[in-house]
């Protein structure tokens, strides 16, 4: 995609103001977008109205508190900028697209600080889910559990042919689990039954699986992933902007107020859950298990 802006997101902490600076194409590619603390990259073409976000925040681009805090100010960015029609989400780093909620976040933290975490993944999908943008996932890699969330929460999903990747929502795996809006979203996608299943079992699936399943619209060959991304946006982007919103509205808003009118007491149930010794111990175990998957 040929730019002619594009925006680099600086944020290293939570709370603190984005530098962003509008720069030339020419400078986009010369630039070196590997900052430390950079967790995303958002690329806006002017000409074509989308912006691409390129998730690339090692190891997993898990989604901790300053991840989805710099996320949503980027989205709020380019929500706020009428230009800005389409966004595709993808991922820069190897085989994963999201390794889901940021376990550490959960696990050993003060409830003080698992509440802000949980505002956090609640404003993340709420914001997504409501965008007036036309929002695609181009998911180039592994997408477990938020990953999974964050997926479902666009309004299209593009999953490169590659066996080795999975995608659903597998909390129960960890012994913890999707709460309401999670599920909802799922419900809304794949329907009763299917999200009955893929929850009380964990399960994750392949790309040819997620397809079956209506979990993934389309899957791909990765080197066709980020043009067939384009080409399904400009379908999507010929329908009036308009009409589209409020048909996207009509869909989703009882889903949305459901949480956004229950918001305080979602955060006081995933804290005494979560602060909960049985489930430190899941986590602590299931932390315990990727380590030694690893080894
Ligand atoms: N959070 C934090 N750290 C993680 C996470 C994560 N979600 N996933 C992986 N890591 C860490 C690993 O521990 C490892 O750390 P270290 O290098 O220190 O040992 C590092 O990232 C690299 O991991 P891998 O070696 O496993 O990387 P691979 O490329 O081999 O595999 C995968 C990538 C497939 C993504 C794999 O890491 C994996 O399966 N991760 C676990 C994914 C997962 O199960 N996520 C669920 C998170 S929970 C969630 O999103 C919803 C919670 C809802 C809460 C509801 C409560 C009420």
């Amino acid at each position: 995609m040929a730019l002619r802006a594009a925006w680099r997101s600086q944020c290293a902490l939570p709370g603190l103001l984005c530098q962003r600076s509008p720069v030339s194409s020419s400078a986009v590619h010369s630039r070196n977008s590997t900052s430390a603390s950079s967790k995303m990259s958002v690329d806006f073409d002017k000409s074509t109205g989308v912006a691409v976000m390129r998730m690339k925040s090692l190891p997993v681009n898990s989604l901790s508190l300053d991840f989805l805090t710099e996320f949503c100010i980027n989205l709020k960015k380019l929500e706020m900028d009428k230009s800005c029609r389409g966004l595709i989400i993808t991922s820069s780093l190897p085989k994963v697209f999201s390794a889901g909620l940021d376990i550490l976040e959960m696990y050993g933290k003060s409830p003080e600080s698992c509440g802000e975490f949980w505002k956090a993944v609640q404003e993340m999908w709420l914001k997504v889910y409501s965008s007036n943008m036309v929002t695609i996932a181009a998911i180039n890699g592994s997408s477990p559990a938020g990953g999974c969330l964050m997926s479902l929460t666009c309004d299209h999903r593009i999953m490169a042919d590659n066996p080795r990747y999975s995608i659903g929502l597998n909390e129960t795996q960890l012994g913890i689990v999707a709460p309401f809006w999670f599920k909802d979203t799922m419900v809304n996608t794949v329907g009763h039954r299917n999200t009955e299943m893929a929850l009380a079992l964990g399960l994750l699936y392949s790309p040819t699986e997620a397809l079956k399943i209506g979990l993934v619209d389309q899957i791909v060959a990765e080197d066709k992933l980020m043009a067939t991304s384009e080409q399904i946006m400009a379908k999507w982007l010929a329908v009036p902007d308009h009409a589209r919103q409020i048909t996207k509205s009509m869909m989703r808003k009882p889903t949305i107020d459901k949480l956004a009118s229950n918001r305080e007491a979602d955060i006081q149930n995933f804290v005494s859950f979560i602060t909960k010794d049985s489930i430190q111990k899941s986590l602590h175990m299931y932390l315990e298990m990727l380590k030694k998957r690893k080894a």
